[in-house]
């Protein structure tokens, strides 16, 4: 890794060293909320879109030019591998990902081969050193789905509130589950890598179901395999982000499968998760992502009390969970400049 890109405010939060102010960036940034991506998105289905580098590297860039936020997050989908093993998925518009023939049985095992990213899916590579060359200073964050997020996707078929068949599949066939799991751990794994070599300074693991499982089966069906996918990428040396959705009560758990940072959804206080999980890891988050569609007066109460409670040491600033289309983005813009603010002053 560079100089530049050791010494990036982002990098640094991860790292829970000292830093000048607090990065902030927004997952999702890039999508909907941005009038620049609607037009662009026009027609275009969007895995094709993550095939074609040019537009790829655009819509990354769009919110780092317009917000000014300290990290851009790479523009693709976490089901973007399945499609490049073969596997028969679209993103449906306003639906999310649909898979055409959901996993089933130990013969659907066949058809989960290993990614080879150099060849399976050349753009993305390419897409990142374009990215990488035109953002200069701020860093890019790469991404994968975790194991169990990409199986309840994989099982379901297609989005689902509570994981139900998944969750079966878990229950009835452990050995079958399990090495669906592993499948896709490998693919995470390769991915991450890739992306990693191509560029990106830090990487975020996104297991946004896993709130659906229980402490107990989580341990045991889960965590393994997705502490086999950190360790696995550890020797890249980029900080590795963990995150899912309404998981306060995995929060300890999942914190075991050795991230450097835990992404906290807005349900949780940073200083609950701070106490729970101590001082060796960063924490990531967290502001209700209601808040900024809430004006300016809410938008400003809601970040200074976050701050107010967030640690000052290993924090950056994001939403607890993704940027809802409606939001406006100026009022993003208005976030950012006031976590820059607010957070200089307290250095
Ligand atoms: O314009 C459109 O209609 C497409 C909407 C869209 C976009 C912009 C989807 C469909 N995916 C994305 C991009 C995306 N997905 C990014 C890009 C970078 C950024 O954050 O700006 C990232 C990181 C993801 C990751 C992703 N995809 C997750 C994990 C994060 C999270 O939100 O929890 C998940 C669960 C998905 C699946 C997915 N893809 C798209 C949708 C609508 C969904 C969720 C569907 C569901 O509710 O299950």
């Amino acid at each position: 890794m560079s100089q530049a890109a050791e010494a990036t405010l982002l990098v640094r939060a991860l790292r829970r060293e000292p830093v000048e102010r607090k990065p902030v960036w927004f997952m999702r940034q890039a999508g909907r909320s941005l009038p620049e991506y609607r037009e662009l998105r026009e027609g275009a289905p969007m895995l094709e879109m993550c095939r074609t580098p040019d537009l790829c590297a655009e819509v990354t860039l769009q919110p780092v030019r317009r917000h000014g936020v300290d990290a851009a997050i790479f523009f693709s989908d976490i089901v973007t591998p399945l499609e490049g093993i073969g596997i028969d998925v679209e993103i449906q518009s306003g639906v999310g990902p649909v898979i055409a023939e959901p996993f089933r049985s130990e013969a659907d095992l066949a058809r989960l081969r290993p990614l080879e990213p150099d060849a399976d899916l050349p753009e993305i590579a390419e897409a990142i050193r374009i990215v990488t060359a035109e953002l200069g200073d701020t860093p890019l964050i790469g991404f994968a789905g975790a194991p169990f997020t990409l199986a309840s996707y994989l099982v379901e078929g297609r989005p689902s509130k509570s994981q139900e068949m998944a969750r079966t599949m878990l229950l009835e066939e452990p050995g079958l589950f399990r090495n669906l799991l592993e499948r896709l751990a490998d693919i995470a794994v390769a991915s991450l890598r890739s992306q990693v070599e191509a560029g990106v300074q830090a990487v975020q693991v996104f297991d946004s179901w896993a709130g659906s499982l229980s402490e107990a089966t989580y341990r045991e069906a889960v965590l393994p395999v997705s502490q086999r996918l950190f360790a696995e990428i550890e020797d890249l040396g980029v900080p590795r982000i963990h995150f899912a959705v309404n998981a306060g009560h995995l929060m300890e758990a999942m914190a075991e499968a050795g991230s450097d940072a835990m992404g906290v959804d807005w349900r949780t206080p940073l200083s609950e998760a701070r106490r729970r999980l101590g001082e060796g890891v960063a924490l990531q988050g967290n502001l209700d992502p209601t808040v900024p569609l809430a004006g300016p007066e809410v938008l400003e109460r809601e970040t200074r009390n976050l701050l107010a409670d967030a640690p000052e040491r290993g924090h950056v600033f994001n939403l607890g969970h993704g940027v809802l289309p409606s939001t406006d983005p100026g009022m993003l813009t208005e976030l950012v400049g006031l976590v820059h603010e607010i957070t200089e002053k307290r250095n």
